[in-house]
This record gives structure tokens, C-alpha cells and sequence, in this order.
């Protein structure tokens, strides 16, 4: 287990509960904690129209959720439910990887309690209820997704039994955190990782720097990415429809073809991808050469 795992634990305690579930303690916020969510709020909705796929928007419509509080998962457990099935669960920080799967399984999605600081607006490190609620909540609403995040839980459940968790984390990675989505508009976002992420957001969309591709499974699946910055390369999918045809697959086949060939640095564009945009990488090599 990691050290981050241990995150909001007294050290060498146990969690109170098997499935590391807590209360949110909702009554508990301080008047600064809703201030940071009404700030991370208002800033991400006025930025988001013309960014973010209509799913996401209807999604957003559609919950309670507001800029002046942050939300209490039992009343957004009920809307979410009736919609999908799903509910929104509080925990910690980050979990151990199987009991996050197991959550996800039974259409339970993990959401941290806690809120990051305000010299933390830009960027954090671990989940925080703004990161899981409005970057995750939005996407839940949609069918397609539901099932898709469900199936994830059953599929990395196996994969971390068998050591291939490395290559279905990145399926993750590259459509729930930080997908893209065609729309007749032009592209947009669904993954949650940019849709939390002032700054993210429009280089993923409107930025000449990363490479945009189609999403295609197996090369996804042998490309590393990076977990401290904008992401080099975002894989697009020509519908949220596609995630249905993900959900249903059979990754056993994959897995063995993965064991041989090669894996791909988050910037390489090969000459099998389909570039929609062949980004120019002037973000990552300014930051490199500081
Ligand atoms: N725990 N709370 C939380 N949120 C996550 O996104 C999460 C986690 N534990 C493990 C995990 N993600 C990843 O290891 C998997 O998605 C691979
Ligand atoms: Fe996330």
C-alpha cells in the first residue's frame, strides 16, 4: 500500500469500515471549505460551455449541484440512482486498488471528503470531492457511461489478479480521466481529469501543443502517460456510444498480445494513428528546458 493510501488515516490505522467507506460529514465544511468549492464551481461552469460534451452538460443540468455549497452525497445518491442506479459513496482519499474496483463494480463511485486548499485550486494530487463530484457525477448520469465505469470495476478486479493492471489502468486513464469526444461542433470533453481542471480544459481542446488521436484499444493500452501535468497525447472517441462496444470487451486476447511489442512515451504519434491533430509539443519542451 502506498503512502498517499494511508492519506487521512491516523498512522497504522485501520479503516473503520471493510470497504474504507466513511461519512461525509457534511456538517463538518467550514465557511472557507465552500468558499473554495464556490470558487472552483463558478470558474469551471463559466469555462465549460463550448468545452465540454453535451453529455456533460446534461449530466450537470440534471444534479443537485450548486456554487454555494458543496454537495451532500446523499441527496445527489438519490438523483443519481434514479437515473443510472449509480451513488456516490465518500472515502478517504485513495483506496486500495481493489476495493476501488469492487466500488465501481457494484455502482458505487468512491468520491473524496475533503476539499483541497486555496493555494491548491490549480492543481492536487489526490481526488477531492471537487474532482470526483463535478469532474465524475456529470458523466455518471449518462447510460453509457454507467455501464462502461461498472464494467471497469469487473475488468480491473481480473486484471489486478493476474499483474495486467498497468495496461487497463491506462484504458482509464485515457477515456474516464482524459477523454475526448467528436461532437458535429468539434471536440469535446468528457473525461474528468480536464473537465476539474481549469487549466486543462482548454489546452485539451483549443491547444496547438498535444496530439489528438483516434482511440484505438491496443495502442491505448501501450501508452504510458504522465500523472503530474497536461496530458502530451489525448485519444478521442467518435461517440460516447464507442465506450458500450469497451464495456463488453473480452481484455484476456490483449492482454496476451501486450506481452510482446512495444510500449509508447505519452508524446509518440505513430504512423498507424489517426491524427486529428498532430500537436506541435511546444507546452512540454518550454517546461522541460526551465
Ligand atoms: N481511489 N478514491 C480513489 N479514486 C481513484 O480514482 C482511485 C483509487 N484507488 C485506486 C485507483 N484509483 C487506481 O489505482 C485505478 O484506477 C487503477
Ligand atoms: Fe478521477
Amino acid at each position: 500500500m502506498s503512502e498517499k493510501i494511508k492519506h487521512g488515516l491516523a498512522a497504522g490505522a485501520a479503516p473503520q469500515r471493510a470497504d474504507w467507506t466513511i461519512d461525509q460529514g457534511w456538517s463538518q465544511y467550514t465557511a472557507d471549505e465552500h468558499a473554495v468549492w464556490e470558487t472552483l464551481f463558478n470558474r469551471q461552469t463559466q469555462l465549460l460551455p463550448g468545452l465540454a460534451c453535451d453529455a456533460f452538460v446534461h449530466g450537470m443540468q440534471n444534479l443537485p449541484l450548486s456554487a454555494d455549497r458543496i454537495p451532500d452525497f446523499v441527496e445527489l445518491s438519490q438523483v443519481l440512482r434514479q437515473h443510472t442506479g449509480w451513488e456516490v459513496v465518500a472515502v478517504p482519499g485513495l483506496v486500495p486498488d481493489e476495493v476501488f474496483f469492487d466500488h465501481l463494480a457494484h455502482r458505487r463511485f468512491p468520491a473524496g471528503n475533503f476539499i483541497r486548499k486555496p493555494h491548491e485550486l490549480d492543481y492536487l494530487e489526490e481526488p477531492d470531492v471537487f474532482h470526483d463530484v463535478f469532474g465524475h457525477v456529470p458523466m455518471l448520469m449518462n447510460p453509457v457511461m454507467a455501464d462502461f465505469i461498472q464494467a471497469y470495476g469487473h475488468a480491473g478486479l481480473r486484471a489486478k489478479q493476474i499483474g495486467k493492471l498497468t495496461e487497463l489502468a491506462r484504458v482509464y486513464w485515457y477515456t474516464v480521466e482524459f477523454g475526448l469526444v467528436r461532437q458535429a461542433e468539434g471536440l469535446r470533453i468528457y473525461g474528468a481529469g480536464i473537465a476539474s481542471s481549469f487549466s486543462e480544459s482548454s489546452f485539451a481542446v483549443q491547444s496547438d501543443s498535444p496530439n489528438r488521436m483516434g482511440f484505438e484499444l491496443e495502442r491505448v493500452m501501450r501508452t504510458r502517460y504522465r500523472i503530474d501535468d497536461f496530458q502530451e497525447s489525448y485519444f478521442v472517441l467518435n461517440a460516447l456510444q464507442d465506450l458500450l462496444e469497451l464495456a463488453n470487451i473480452e481484455f484476456a486476447p490483449y492482454y496476451a498480445r501486450l506481452d510482446s511489442g512495444l510500449s509508447y512515451q505519452p508524446g509518440d504519434v505513430l504512423a498507424a494513428d489517426t491524427v486529428l491533430h498532430r500537436g506541435t509539443g511546444s507546452y512540454h519542451r518550454t517546461k522541460l528546458q526551465k
